[in-house]
């Protein structure tokens, strides 16, 4: 279980994943962001608690992002599979997920909807994941947002696969840092 808890004056947010795939409870006061977290825990197999609350969807929408990438990038495998690469069909949309979750963050988009392009490009970051997104077609927002969450998901299911061995190849990074 990897738990991450995220507070400001405008936010509070509490995400907790596991392996138990039956543990889904989402309440986050965004009706469609609840819909595609129960989504995306589902399509990546995992279990996820997340309560949020705050001062404005705005707020709230971006900050689930950041602390529900926080607690993936807690739980990367060095020794995962970490490339995922889906393409979901939902009526009118087709929507196509690459991803590498291999510790670097990047996003390219875009989604035709300001919050949830926002949405995919925080939860990048903060995941430490490479994110690519191309809707390939589609005309209902609805669909095309689900799409890549449902994309996304199934992404993620293949990415955290574990192999036993690292596709790394330069070892570990030593950094150091004199302020
Ligand atoms: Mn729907």
């Amino acid at each position: 279980m990897t738990t991450a808890r995220r507070r400001t004056r405008e936010t509070t947010v509490r995400v907790e994943i596991s392996t138990d795939e039956s543990s889904v409870d989402i309440a986050t006061t965004i009706p469609f962001l609840d819909h595609m977290l129960v989504t995306l825990a589902r399509y990546a197999a995992l279990g996820l608690c997340v309560r949020a609350e705050g001062d404005l969807p705005h707020h709230v929408s971006e900050d689930v992002a950041i602390t529900l990438g926080a607690a993936v990038a807690a739980r990367r495998s060095e020794t995962a599979a970490r490339f995922g690469d889906r393409t979901v069909a939902m009526d009118d949309a087709l929507v196509q997920c690459v991803l590498d979750a291999g510790g670097r963050s990047y996003y390219q988009g875009p989604l035709p909807s300001v919050r949830y392009d926002h949405w995919m490009r925080s939860f990048a970051e903060h995941a430490r994941i490479t994110l690519h997104l191309r809707v390939l077609r589609g005309r209902d927002r609805h669909h095309i947002v689900e799409a890549a969450f449902k994309a996304l998901g199934l992404a993620m299911r293949d990415a955290m696969v574990e192999t036993g061995m690292s596709l790394g190849t330069k070892g570990a990074v030593a950094l150091e840092v004199d302020a």
